[in-house]
């Protein structure tokens, strides 16, 4: 499963960008514009977009996508360009390594990787690239997760990855951190952030117990 956010999003994604080697190979992505939230669709090759994805939201199965869908929406809400795909570190290491590898030429300025159980795609992908790569634990069904976090957050020195919460908190806290890194740089972005956390602040505030 594949999705980039962005203009154009419910078109199928074959033959629509410049392709780069093994990515056809790639399995069903998404790719969403920053506002529509287009359903999965088939991809031999990454998509064409006027705006190249900022954000890569990857995960190791399908099954992660309902969790994963919350970074995805998260991401949409902040207006940022991102693609959705499903990539394994175990069941298809060469486009792990590739799709990693060739991140920073096409634009892709933070990678978020999720999975469960023995999860090493995190790792993996951050050891093919120098970008910021965020780590989102899959709640397992045998461990609860613990599995996975411990997978994902003991990385050696050198190859950092930085690890966010198990499940649905971990998958829109990884959206907001890569909100927060592209906002280093842009001014609009800093100024959702703040209007998010007001937001968020008066809903606490305001909130009534029936
Ligand atoms: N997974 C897939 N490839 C490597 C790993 N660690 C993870 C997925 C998912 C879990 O295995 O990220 O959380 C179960 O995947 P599935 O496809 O069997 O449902």
């Amino acid at each position: 499963m594949a999705t980039t956010k962005g203009a154009g999003s419910k078109t199928p994604l074959k033959g629509k960008r410049k392709k780069s080697r093994d990515l056809s190979a790639s399995p069903r992505l998404r790719v969403s514009a920053s506002s529509s939230s287009s359903p999965a669709s088939s991809s031999s090759s990454l998509p064409a977009s006027p705006h190249p994805p900022l954000v890569a939201v990857i995960m190791g199965s399908k099954s992660d996508w309902e969790t994963m869908r919350h970074a995805d929406q998260s991401l949409t809400e902040f207006g940022v360009v991102h693609e959705c795909h499903v990539i394994s570190a175990h069941r298809t290491p060469r486009l792990a390594a590739e799709f990693s590898s060739s991140a920073e030429a096409r634009g892709v300025q933070v990678i978020i990787a999720a999975a469960g159980g023995a999860a090493h795609l995190a790792g993996v992908i951050a050891a093919h690239t120098v970008l910021p790569v965020l780590g989102v634990p899959m709640k397992s069904e045998a461990l609860n997760g613990v599995d996975s976090l411990l997978a994902t957050v003991q990385m050696p020195a050198g190859i950092p990855v930085g690890t966010l919460a198990i499940g649905k908190p971990g998958a829109i806290n990884a959206a907001l951190f890569a909100v927060a890194i592209l906002a280093n740089t842009r001014p609009e972005l800093r100024q959702k952030l703040h209007s998010f956390r007001e937001r968020q602040e008066v809903e606490v505030r305001n909130a009534t117990l029936s």
